[in-house]
């Protein structure tokens, strides 16, 4: 599906709005100074298309941004989020991969509607989706108790939270959703009530932590994949509090009992290995939460990025 395997746009996303704790806006950053463009040019023979800006989007920033439907920051998160998708829809009409640095998860409705409108103009296609996170991230705003829309960017993105033209994501087109039957989670353990009722009424496919202990990583790879099928175009969005905080312990909402690191490179290598994967989102990295524990997030960070784009 990328018209020349080795071309990669990277978009660096320094927003923070779609939760309430700063710091998550200097992860594209950290990420880079710690070498990740050069690995990706001089190890993985990647040829990078960058434009050497982490994108903080100030001039979209509005002056007020009340509560929405409950949600916080609508405006920004909204104006953001439309901006990125068109950033990442150049590089991927162009057939380049697109790696996007985040940023909290709610960029994710700009990375993936941009990817799924590509995917459709170009191939005619529904794109996959494999959400990787201990969180569902599938809150409507009636059903969120916290209103950070970095909880709902799925219910945006497969149409469950419709939203009208004239509010935040009804900018949001068919061309640009994803079918709530292509959407894969892997690595659940925190999923809230009203997400749970959603999951289950829309037969939306998801490997929780109880999974991926009873079959194994390596089962739930191939049921995983099995269920998304050969020759779909696949965006992963790969949240970095997946991974037990063990090994990303510099993360807005740490859960105990998830990923290991191990786990989280196997599965970024099995998505590689299917020649199917389009796009890659690495949301969540926190640098200021953890004095410890934020460079070794920010590694973990880079060999999920490593193992996706085809390092062995
Ligand atoms: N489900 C909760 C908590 C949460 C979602 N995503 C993260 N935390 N990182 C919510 O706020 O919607
Ligand atoms: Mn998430
Ligand atoms: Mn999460």
């Amino acid at each position: 599906f990328l018209s020349n395997k080795t071309e990669l746009g990277l978009v660096a996303v320094g927003f923070s709005g779609g939760q309430c704790k700063p710091g998550v806006d200097a992860a594209p950053m950290a990420l880079i100074e710690s070498g990740l463009v050069e690995q990706l040019k001089d190890d993985l023979k990647y040829d990078v298309h960058y434009d050497g800006q982490v994108h903080a989007y100030g001039d979209l920033m509005p002056k007020t941004d009340p509560d929405y439907r409950g949600m916080k920051n609508p405006k920004a998160v909204c104006a953001v989020t439309k901006q990125l998708s068109n950033q990442v829809y150049e590089h991927a009409k162009k057939g380049r991969f697109v790696l996007t640095l985040g940023g909290d998860h709610s960029i994710a409705i700009g990375t993936i509607s941009g990817t799924a409108k590509a995917m459709h103009e170009r191939l005619d296609r529904d794109m996959a989706v494999i959400w990787v996170d201990a969180h569902a991230d599938i809150n409507t705003p009636e059903t969120s108790d916290s209103g950070n829309i970095h909880g709902m960017p799925v219910a945006f993105l497969t149409g469950l939270a419709n939203d009208k033209p004239d509010a935040p994501f009804g900018w949001l087109n068919d061309d640009q959703r994803i079918s709530p039957k292509k959407l894969v989670y892997i690595g659940l353990r925190d999923v809230d009530r009203g997400e749970k009722k959603i999951l289950r009424d829309n037969g939306i496919k998801a490997f929780s932590m109880h999974d991926i202990d009873r079959y194994g990583i390596g089962k739930v790879m191939d049921m995983a994949l099995g269920w998304i099928g050969s020759d779909t175009p696949i965006h992963l969005s790969f949240d970095i509090d997946a991974l037990d905080p063990m090994w990303a312990p510099s993360t807005g909402t740490a859960v105990r009992g998830g990923l290991t690191l191990r786990e989280g490179d196997f599965i970024a290598e099995c998505v590689h290995e299917t020649g199917s994967l389009v796009a890659l989102d690495l949301v969540e990295v926190n640098p200021s939460l953890e004095e410890q524990g934020a460079a070794e997030t920010v590694r973990a960070g880079v060999s999920i990025v490593r193992s996706s784009l085809g390092d062995t």
